[in-house]
């Protein structure tokens, strides 16, 4: 059997799958990049009751998030202090309020399959169930006004396809990039609870790069003109595409493969269709990133509401 033959998309979502039969054989499975374990840690006694997850680049963002949702949830003192759950390591950050669980992945495509592999067997040797995971972030937008929130569809590669490809002993995998389309819809439905903000659901392309693999004329390198470059963006926006972020691929890949309920929520910064610089004051864009946090802070609570009436 060749390395991805027998992968199975998980359908079902009450457990978190893992799909590897080593696993099972190990003593200790050590998480190297949260600096945790299965010997050092009571995983399920600490991460077992999770049922949302939050992921998104920087370390910082996500501990903003656990406030606002501590807040939000009105689940402790607003002002307590929220631990970083992997302090000893400075690769990614993870703070926990109740059932809900923030954690950072950097930046690009390596650094998020890393930390999602190390996530998803922590779920896993938690014993969750029934859990929903949602990557909140920021994205370059195609013919759409700044400040607007994308529901991921389907994420695409820079050939407006959409599948994730992982080279695997040297041989080429194709991963689904699907998402759930019932949760982007919920999400859609938060928006129009809110009323703050534009959102819609369309596609999203997934980059190896923020520059030269974005079509920007900005990079230390360039050798297109701005004529190619709106000629590309102009394609990727006829094949559905509304806004360019690095994450979405391998994030829809995993998440299908271990069976997680997953959505992507970015906020477009820009409209790349008129620009490549980030031009706007630091206030306009802090206010932007904090949208797909209001709007995935409505989503919980609203959940969490309807399953303590029920
Ligand atoms: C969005 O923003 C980052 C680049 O600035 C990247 O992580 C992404 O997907
Ligand atoms: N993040 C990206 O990847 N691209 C942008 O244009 C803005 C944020």
């Amino acid at each position: 059997m060749g390395p991805g033959e027998d992968e199975q998309n998980a359908t079902d979502h009450s457990t978190v799958y893992v799909h590897n039969p080593h696993l099972e054989k190990m003593k200790e499975d050590i998480l190297y990049h949260f600096n945790l374990g299965t010997s050092t840690h009571d995983l399920p006694a600490t991460f077992g009751d999770v049922k949302f997850v939050c992921v998104g680049g920087s370390p910082w963002r996500m501990k903003s998030f656990i406030e606002y949702i501590a807040a939000e949830l009105a689940l402790e003192d607003p002002k307590s202090e929220y631990p970083n759950i992997c302090a000893g390591t400075d690769r990614y950050a993870m703070y926990k309020v109740g059932p809900v669980l923030s954690v950072s992945h950097g930046m690009g495509i390596p650094s998020i399959s890393i930390m999602l592999h190390e996530l998803i067997k922590l779920l896993h040797h938690a014993g969750c169930t029934d859990v929903t995971i949602i990557r909140i972030g920021t994205s370059g937008g195609i013919g759409l006004e700044p400040g607007t929130i994308v529901l991921t569809k389907q994420s695409v590669d820079a050939n407006f396809l959409p599948k994730f490809e992982q080279v695997i002993l040297g041989k080429t995998v194709v991963r689904s990039t699907d998402l759930d389309l019932g949760l982007a819809e919920e999400l859609l439905q938060c928006s129009k609870d809110l009323s703050q903000f534009e959102t819609v659901i369309g596609n999203t392309m997934c980059t190896m790069d923020f520059y030269e693999g974005q079509a920007r004329l900005d990079g230390a390198f360039c050798s297109y003109s701005e004529k190619d470059k709106q000629e590309y963006l102009t394609k990727a926006y006829d094949a559905g595409v509304c806004n360019i972020e690095m994450e979405s691929s391998v994030f829809a890949a995993m998440c299908k493969l271990s069976g997680l309920r997953a959505a992507v929520v970015c906020v477009t910064l820009l409209d790349r269709l008129k620009g490549d610089q980030l031009t706007s004051s630091h206030e306009v864009l802090h206010s932007y990133q904090q949208r797909p946090q209001i709007l995935v802070g409505h989503f919980i609570k609203k959940l969490m509401c309807a399953s303590a009436k029920n």
